[in-house]
């Protein structure tokens, strides 16, 4: 968009006066937060307005994608950006003594979202928007987000997350296009000239209430819309007929039970407890958001046989495969489609996305509680089923009842929410290579062999904008200085920087640009844990949800190992490194915590002790959310990508690190192979077992930790330290940890990898100090980072599952 200077000191600080009734002077921080915030909305409004008409007009196909967790970072600065008019805002606030990035800091972030899928939803809608694709994300605006996490004497603590305690400068509601959604009654069933016609009745009714935020694309001209709903009651603000009856207080709880459906975030992010709550939040998010894609379809005018041609449903994991028996039941029920057209119609609709191979991960929803919550969808669900069961009797498994009931979407009193989805869509995918193959080979081996069509892979990607034109726009202008701004509308031309790689002169601005992010992280640090830490070592980063398939344990074990080596010889020749991690663990997983604990221990161990003369530093930075992510990635040398190979399904920490020039240390497991296929061995530094081994260990159980334990010396003296007082706490506070790898034979391979990571270690120390060929590594890392645009992902998906492009 065009505005000039002068023209948005006006417009700001009228809009200080009449958002805020305050002039510049009386204004503080807040006010000017909100004043720039709503502003910036103004100035998108218009492009919002003609986006929508014109997908309004176009006819062509809008895609719909439906997420129980939309993870999009601080907007102000990116939408800024994206109008294209960040630069002139900057210099009107310069001109009335204001700094932007101040103003900017202040806004809350929406922490709607765990980690990864919902972070991949943000990527997805960004790129969307920015390659003109009409997509709408589906979520649920919760009132609190993901706890904001407080270490406190080195121990995870939880405090609500209040990203809604003023306003969101954002949003629109739009209670008039509010939507019914109905729990529990009973379903009567009539017939009526020949045909089963199903009635509701005696339910519950909750209101989903939209609120809009616009999704800015960059510099197009194009305003997606991103539709969080709301829990509230119907009609009235409490129950008058309790009211009236004296029981004043019971209509307020009714209000209170009703909201609580989009009350909280959910803060597990790899374990499924079945949750009635949560099952409300996904039937209210599916409900919701298919009832009002069949309204605006049908005001269109086109007929609902043709509903697939105009709609693509997408869901984000299967959290939202309720979608499947709400589209059939409205199509059924509602609009009055036979079985046979409203399958149809519905498979051609949905498509499906698996993040997870986790057993313990994957959803199953108790009978009892589908029925009762749900009656209609749970007869549909049935329906589904038996006649699946049949296909698979009629077909393929005549006779075999175990492989029927393996695969069948009902069974042991539960309902499979992963078979329903594949059944029920036309498309499912994994998120990298390794991850589709061990969907199709192994995990859902069985539905691949029936519906080999259906399966296909989609690795995932980051968006540019946000990780390096936002977070890192020094490197971004250098970048273009040397092979020009092309790079931002097509990434993959960001490989044009190998042509640099020798270049001297380039690489000592590169490392310059690397010192600055260090040292503006360094000055954090200072400011908040009063901690100093030496922006010449290597900032070795593991940033990430603290799980145990992400070995966190296995980094800390290294850190401890060079401790004790330093011990020994404190004139030991090792390049100082600062080992900096980050992540939330989810409150029940208590191995989890214990591995916080374990980092603080030996931080506070570590960090204090004269003897190894600072050469090692050990960091817990508090609260990890995209905003410090945005400060991490820039500053970070090292990557640590250290999952169980097999485990981690796709990973999209490694491609922002390594956008931002950091060394990756890895196994290769989900995404990380397809990093070390671009860069080639020399740029990635590889450790670990393969894929292929793993899965023999785990197939033949041909592992015993213990043996490991008694072999590798260095490995047992670290394990001992765990539980013999060498740590600063008592001596069975890391006995959870200590047990699971020794006693439960290290499910996650952490002793088996131990030496190979030990040795992959001790050539990124070698390397580092090799500055030339560390920062031609860096180099060759940004340039092919191109690679992992989520402009290009999104790109494949909408050519090859969604028909739009
Ligand atoms: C399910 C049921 C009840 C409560 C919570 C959940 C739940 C919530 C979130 C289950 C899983 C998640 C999130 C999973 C996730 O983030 N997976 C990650 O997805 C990334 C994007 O594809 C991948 O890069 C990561 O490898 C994968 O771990």
């Amino acid at each position: 968009m065009r505005v000039n200077k002068d023209q948005f000191i006006e417009d700001f600080v009228n809009k200080l006066v009449s958002k805020r009734g305050k002039k510049i002077k009386e204004a503080n921080l807040l006010d000017k937060y909100y004043a720039l915030a709503s502003l910036t909305r103004d100035y998108i409004a218009e492009y919002w307005v003609n986006t929508n008409e014109r997908y309004l007009k176009d006819n062509k196909k809008q895609i719909y994608y439906f997420s129980m967790e939309f993870l999009i970072g601080k907007l102000l600065i990116s939408n800024l950006m994206s109008l294209g008019i960040k630069e002139v805002c900057e210099d009107g606030l310069k001109d009335l003594g204001l700094d932007l990035n101040e103003i900017a800091e202040i806004e809350k972030e929406p922490g709607l979202g765990n980690g990864g899928l919902g972070r991949l939803a943000a990527c997805f809608s960004d790129s969307m928007a920015t390659l003109g694709i009409p997509g709408y994300g589906v979520g649920i605006r919760y009132k609190y987000g993901l706890f904001q996490q407080k270490i406190m004497e080195g121990y995870q603590e939880e405090f609500p997350d209040q990203w809604l305690k003023y306003e969101n400068a954002w949003e629109i509601k739009r209670p008039s296009e509010s939507v019914e959604v109905k729990f529990g009654g009973n379903v009567i069933i009539t017939q009526k000239d020949n045909r089963l016609k199903f009635v509701h009745e005696n339910y519950e009714s909750i209101l989903a209430v939209p609120y809009d935020i616009p999704i800015v694309g960059y510099k197009n001209n194009i305003v997606n819309t991103l539709r969080l709903l709301s829990a509230e009651v119907m009609d009235k603000e409490f129950d008058y007929y309790h009211f009236n009856k004296g029981e004043y207080t019971k209509a307020f709880e009714d209000k209170y039970n009703t909201e609580a459906i989009s009350y909280v975030l959910y803060p597990d992010d790899s374990y499924e407890k079945g949750k009635i709550l949560r099952l409300k939040q996904e039937y209210f998010l599916v409900s919701s958001g298919v009832q009002s894609i069949v309204e605006s379809f049908k005001k269109s005018g086109k007929h609902l046989k043709e509903f697939y041609k105009y709609v693509s449903i997408h869901i984000n994991d299967t959290h939202p495969a309720l979608a499947i028996p709400e589209l059939i039941r409205i199509l059924i029920d509602e609009e009055g489609f036979g079985w046979d057209e409203a399958w149809k119609i519905t498979k051609h609709t949905i498509s499906y996305t698996n993040h997870t191979i986790m057993a313990e991960a994957l959803e199953k929803w108790n009978v009892d509680m589908i029925k009762k919550f749900l009656p209609r969808i749970f007869m549909i669900i049935e329906e589904i089923n038996e006649r699946f069961c049949k296909e698979l009797w009629n077909t393929k498994y005549n006779g075999d009842f175990d492989k029927i009931s393996e695969m069948a979407i009902i069974a042991d009193n539960q309902i499979k929410m992963a078979h329903l989805a594949i059944v029920g869509s036309h498309s499912i995918n994994g998120v990298a290579k390794l991850h589709t193959e061990i969907l199709k080979r192994k995990e859902l081996k069985e539905f691949y062999n029936i519906y080999p069509e259906k399966f296909n892979n989609k690795t995932n990607g980051i968006s540019h904008r946000r990780w390096l034109l936002k977070c890192n726009p020094k490197l971004a202008s250098v970048i273009s200085e040397y092979i020009g701004p092309s790079w931002i509308d097509s990434p993959e031309s960001l490989m044009n920087l190998l042509e640099f790689k020798k270049d001297p002169c380039f690489k000592e601005k590169i490392y310059k640009i690397k010192q600055y992010n260090k040292n503006k992280f360094a000055n954090m640090v200072k400011e908040k844990y009063s901690i100093e830490i030496n922006p010449n070592s290597i900032f070795d980063i593991q940033a990430k949800r603290i799980h145990e398939y992400k070995r966190q344990v296995l980094n800390v074990f290294h850190i401890m190992h060079l401790y004790n080596k330093l011990l020994e010889n404190p004139n030991l020749d090792i390049y100082p490194r600062t080992f900096i991690f980050a992540g939330k663990a989810a409150p029940g997983y208590y191995i989890a915590k214990e591995t916080i604990k374990l980092i603080n221990s030996l931080g506070k161990k570590i960090n204090n002790d004269y003897r190894i003369k600072d050469k090692l530093k050990v960091l817990f930075i508090e609260d990890y959310n995209i905003t410090l992510a945005e400060l991490l990635m820039p500053a970070a040398d090292v990557s640590e990508q250290i999952s169980t190979t097999t485990k981690e399904a796709s990973g999209t920490g490694n491609m922002k690190f390594m956008m931002n020039g950091a060394i990756t240390i890895a196994t290769l497991d989900g995404a990380n192979i397809e990093i070390a296929n671009e860069v080639g061995e020399d740029n990635i530094i590889i450790f670990g077992l393969k894929a292929k081994e793993v899965l023999e260990i785990y197939k033949n159980n041909t592992h015993n930790s213990i043996d490991i334990y008694n072999e590798d010396i260095r490995l047992k003296t670290v394990m001992d330290e765990l539980i013999n007082g060498f740590l600063p706490v008592s001596m069975d506070e890391f006995k959870g940890i200590y047990d699971s790898l020794l006693k439960d034979n290290d499910k996650y391979l952490v002793l088996k990898d131990f030496c190979d990571y030990v040795r992959a270690q001790e050539k990124i120390d070698k390397l580092y100090r090799n500055k030339s060929k560390w920062l031609e590594m860096s180099v060759t890392n940004i340039a092919y980072s191109g690679k992992f645009s989520s402009d290009k992902t999104i790109e494949e998906y909408a050519k090859e599952i969604w028909g739009a492009l």
